[in-house]
Order: C-alpha cells, then structure tokens, then sequence
C-alpha cells in the first residue's frame, strides 16, 4: 500500500467544562488531525497532545513540526505490507510517541477501509462492546466533586475515577466512600504529584478500598512506585512512565504496579499498544485504555484498542457529551446501555468525519503529497 497523500488539521474546540489536573487546568482541546490517503480511500488520525508538554515532553507545535519535517516525508518513501511496518520505520527516531501514534492511527484506519474491516477487526479485537469509566478533574471543594459523582454514578459509568493532589487527597475519597458507600467502583489518579515522602498518606487511601491508584509517584520512575507497591494493599496502575513494551517488562519484573494504564498516543501507535497489551497478558497483569480527552477520532481509536481480551478492566473513554457539546465525528459517541459503548463494525473507525464541526474548528491546514 503506498500512501499518495496525507493532510494535517489543526482543531481547536471548547471543553464542557475545565478539566483540572495536579499538572494544571485545560479549557480547550487542540489536536491535530491526520489524514492519509491511498487511491479512493482516506484514513484518519488524531493527535492527543497537549497544548503544553506537562503530561510528556511534546506539544501541538512540535507534533506539527516532526510530522512535517521526518514522519510524512518517510511515509512517502516506500510502500507499506501492513501498518505494523510505520512503527518499524519510525523507530529509529527517539521519543515523539503521540507525533508518530497521529500518523500510525491514520494508516490503521487506513488499512482496515481498504481491506473493508474495522478497525477493532483488523487489531485483533475481539469485544463487541466496551465498559467504560469516567475522570473527574480536581473540583473546587469536595461538596462539588460529590456532586458530580453522584451524577455520574447516575449515568452508569462502570469506573470512577478521581484526579488527586496533595491536599485533596484523603479527604475527597474518604467523603465519596461516606456518601456512596463500598460498592462504587472507584480509584484516584495523581499524575505524579507525589513522591515517596507522602508514603503514609498514601497508606491512608488503603483504606478506601480503591480498584488502584495511578501514577502516584514520577512520571519517570519505576523504582520507588515498586517500593511503594511493597508497602500498599491497593494495585499500583502506571501511566506516565509506561512508553514501550520494554519499560512495561521492565516494571512488571520490579513489582512497580499491577495493572497498566496503555494510552496509545504515549507509547508511539496501535501495533505498540497492542505489544504491550499481549506482553501484559502473557504476564497476567490486567490493562485499561486511558484518555487525554480525546475528540471523536481519538476516541473511536480507543475504542477499537479497548476490544483487545486483556482491556479487562472499564476505560476513561466517555462518550462525547462528556467534554464537547459537538464532536468532530458523527453521530456523537454516546451509550448503547448505561457506562457501555458499542464497538463499530462499520469498515475503518466506524464513524463518519463532521466535515462542519472540523470547519468551524479549524486553526491550520496543509496537505503533502508524496
Ligand atoms: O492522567 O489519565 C490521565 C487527561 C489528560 C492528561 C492525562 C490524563 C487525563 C485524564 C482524562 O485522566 C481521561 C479522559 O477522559 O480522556
Ligand atoms: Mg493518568
């Protein structure tokens, strides 16, 4: 398959809501689009960077930039058996995971239209629908995180989860368990906010019996999250310093965690989650598919990834409504049942491009060719 062409559009949309992390607070969300094309056919792709390096080290810019300057460029200079080659072909660069995971995901699509399977058939999925959870942002009191649990409890979703930062940590989970009782499935979520000091307030969420606890500790550590590991009752889920199979080997042999969360941006595509999914199974350690609050293409892509059998446990992708009023997919993602998303059969992604919503979004475009 030789790809003949591939454009890049760079969105900008409103959230709902502001979403507010330990890393800082996001009102918009700003990707890239990718698409890439091979005789009448066009796959699609999504960047799900963001717009400050505070999760990994990239941005939109500099997706953009190593796009333009070394990934399309080597895309166009040979021809491709199967989407697992672009992963071979951009590994000689180091890092740029989520600039590479764009391009890749569009080939992926790509692939899957061209041999009229879905996405989710072609990777090897074998779900037909996926439970999913929810990620709840720091909430400005605790009075107002209760209610959004109590909505979103509500609405069903399979998993919930809660961001935590030093000072909002034990007291939020332990008013969610006072209110809602033992039963809601429930875990926190630091994004590295803490560090082996706070082990004795890490000790008190034991308490509070969580499904896990994600990335308490560095983004790029696994020697302190396995002493941390030894002294916590509750599973140790790592995100940020998950970024190859190697590293997941590397953390499962140390004891660093018991479950990993596998974002398909953070470790460079498809083929290379999908690695570290049949690695983990091998291994017997459960994973699930995160988010970075991903527009509908990002979404359909974890939604493909999450049929995969070791996806045992609910993910963080929501459907639509829960960040954006209008998606850039349509229809919207939505429920088929309660915290449940059917996983498309439809040839590709499975769901149609909102060429409109893009229009109104757009902030750039260009098109190669090769
Ligand atoms: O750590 O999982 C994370 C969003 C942006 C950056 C990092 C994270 C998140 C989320 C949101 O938790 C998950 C989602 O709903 O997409
Ligand atoms: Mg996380």
């Amino acid at each position: 398959m030789k790809i003949e062409r591939v454009d890049l559009q760079r969105i900008k949309i409103p959230l709902n809501s502001p979403f507010e992390t330990s890393m800082g607070v996001e009102t918009h969300k700003e990707c890239i689009l990718v698409r890439a094309y091979h005789g009448p056919h066009v796959g699609f792709g999504e960047s799900v960077v963001m717009d400050v390096p505070v999760y990994n080290e990239e941005d939109v810019d500099t997706v953009w930039y190593m796009l333009e300057k070394y990934l399309i460029p080597q895309l166009f200079s040979r021809e491709i058996e199967h989407p697992d080659d672009v992963s071979r072909m951009f590994s000689w660069m180091r890092r740029n995971h989520m600039a590479k995971a764009a391009l890749e995901g569009a080939v992926w699509d790509l692939y899957a239209r061209v041999n009229g399977m879905s996405l989710s058939q072609a990777l090897g999925g074998t779900r037909s629908t996926i439970d999913v959870g929810v990620s709840i942002g720091i909430e400005p009191t605790v009075e107002k995180l209760l209610e959004r649990v109590e909505g979103f409890i509500r609405d069903g979703y399979k998993k919930i989860k809660v961001k935590i930062k030093p000072g909002f940590d034990v007291e939020p989970m332990r008013a969610i368990r006072q209110k809602f009782g033992p039963d809601v499935p429930l875990m926190a979520d630091a994004n590295s906010a803490y560090t082996l000091q706070d082990i004795d307030m890490l000790k008190e969420l034991d308490d509070f019996g969580l499904i896990m606890i994600e990335q308490p500790l560095a983004h790029d550590d696994i020697i302190d999250h396995a002493t941390l590991q030894r002294e916590l009752k509750t599973p140790i889920c790592l995100d940020e310093s998950i970024h190859t199979a190697e590293d997941a080997r590397k953390a499962i042999e140390l004891g660093s965690c018991r479950i990993i969360n596998i974002k398909v941006g953070r470790v460079g595509g498809l083929t290379d989650a999908k690695k570290i999914h049949d690695l983990c199974q091998s291994k017997g350690i459960p994973v699930w598919c995160g988010g970075m609050l991903e527009a509908g293409i990002g979404r359909a892509h974890n939604i493909a990834i999450a049929s995969l059998s070791n996806f045992s446990i609910p993910g963080d992708t929501s459907p639509s409504h829960r960040y954006f009023a209008e998606d850039i997919v349509t229809p919207l993602i939505d429920f088929a049942a309660p915290g449940v998303l059917d996983v498309p059969t439809a040839p590709g992604i499975g769901f149609a491009i909102n060429e409109a919503a893009i229009r109104d979004a757009l902030v750039e475009h260009k098109s190669y060719f090769a």
